[in-house]
């Protein structure tokens, strides 16, 4: 049918161009124009994304606006998603892989380029975080920004103070899971850390003062040996970050900010009065961004187009924002978010802390192998 739509439009072109001797039989007016390509793909689309990290309501409303039926599965780390696209097949149109495992993806053939003139919304993005994004996507021809945010120290304020008692809080609020002074603590109340080499290893590195994007193997073996004296302390391996906070199991924990955030409106949703909150490591944190990509295999990539196009609206982008705590890309959005969010400096932070921010990059395949190692011998405590 496509193929269709353009052949008869580029006859009518032929035909105009060539001009004519004699008198044809009467024709259907065809306009000069070329048509617009038709869409014949079934009305599906197939997401694969993270946990907690959509407005309510975006769904539905991309649904009832386009006919387009959405399957929208999630998934718990970036280790989890990139096994199932080296795998192959995955089934899914558009995954929402970090910027770090979105470099090796991309060089690994398994993303395909987006047909951009279907996006008219791209105008929308902010040209910083694009260029940003060119070091996992040069030229940004793959990716597109879902949300960014940072990997920290999230506490029940509340519980931790009493867990310390008379033990002011640290300057640094990394201590507070990486160093055994206050580990013992509050491991009596629930220390979490995320279930994923690539989440702990980094920060760790950061911890002990090396690059937290290292490849090299004795540099793991150097966060681990930091890891391995707290380990008997760490209550939690769990990338659930926001239940884990708000349902009490732990009162402190290595998650991302967003996730706190959500944890701490969850908590008071279900009438507790304790404190949770995202901190500020007087160090820096690490920074992430989380990007929108199409699957080299995707069977339906023109309503993956069009499903980008609409979450690149200002509304979308500033919902992300105010609804899940999570910034946005989108430079079109920013006088859409409400104060109360626009004042949290864990969401929306300062240039001054955007200074201490440590940016993400990526790792080799060999480094994330050896990084892994690295990661389940500290968890098993060897
Ligand atoms: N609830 C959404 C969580 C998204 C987290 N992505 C984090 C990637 C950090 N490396």
């Amino acid at each position: 049918m496509k193929k269709y739509v353009y052949a008869l439009a580029l006859s009518a072109l032929v035909l105009a161009a060539c001009g004519k001797k004699e008198e044809a039989p009467a024709a259907p007016v065809a306009s000069s124009a070329p048509a617009a390509p038709v869409n014949t793909e079934e009305k599906v689309l197939n997401i694969y994304n993270w946990p907690d990290y959509i407005p309510e309501g975006m769904i539905a409303a991309f649904e009832k606006e386009t006919g387009i039926k959405v399957n929208y599965d999630t998934f718990e780390t970036n280790e989890a998603l990139h096994a199932k696209l080296v795998a192959g097949n995955t089934g899914y149109d558009i995954v929402v892989p970090g910027s770090t495992f979105a470099k090796p993806q991309i060089e690994g053939g398994m993303f395909q380029p987006l047909d951009k003139a279907k996006v008219a919304n791209l105008k929308n993005l902010d040209p910083a975080v694009m260029a940003v994004l060119t070091k996992a996507d040069p030229d940004n021809k793959h990716l597109v920004p879902w949300a960014w945010s940072f990997t920290t120290v999230g506490i029940n304020k509340t519980k931790v103070e009493k867990a310390l008692g008379k033990t002011p809080m640290p300057e640094n609020a990394w201590d507070l899971v990486f160093k055994s002074e206050y580990t013992s603590k509050l491991k009596s109340c629930g220390i979490a850390y995320l279930d994923s080499p690539t989440e702990i290893i980094p920060v760790a590195l950061h911890y002990i003062g090396k690059d937290a994007y290292s490849n090299d193997p004795a540099d793991y073996k150097l966060a681990a040996d930091m890891l391995a004296k707290v380990r008997k302390d760490v209550r939690l391996f769990s990338s659930t970050m926001i239940d884990d906070l708000a349902g009490g199991k732990a009162c402190v924990a290595i998650g991302w900010a967003g996730d706190i955030n959500i944890a701490s409106t969850r908590a008071k949703e279900n009438g507790s009065k304790d404190v949770i909150e995202a901190l500020l490591p007087s160090t820096g944190a690490l920074m992430f961004a989380d990007t929108m990509a199409v699957t080299k295999d995707a069977k339906h990539p023109n309503n993956a187009m069009t499903f980008i196009d609409f979450f690149l609206r200002a509304e979308n982008g500033a919902a992300m924002a105010n609804e899940m705590n999570y910034n946005s890309a989108n430079l079109a959005a920013k006088d859409q978010i409400k104060p109360e969010i626009a004042n949290n400096p864990s969401t929306i932070v300062s240039a001054e802390y955007m200074a201490k921010m440590i940016q993400p990059s990526s790792w080799t395949n060999e480094a994330r192998e050896s990084m892994a190692n690295a990661y389940n011998a500290f968890k098993k405590g060897k």
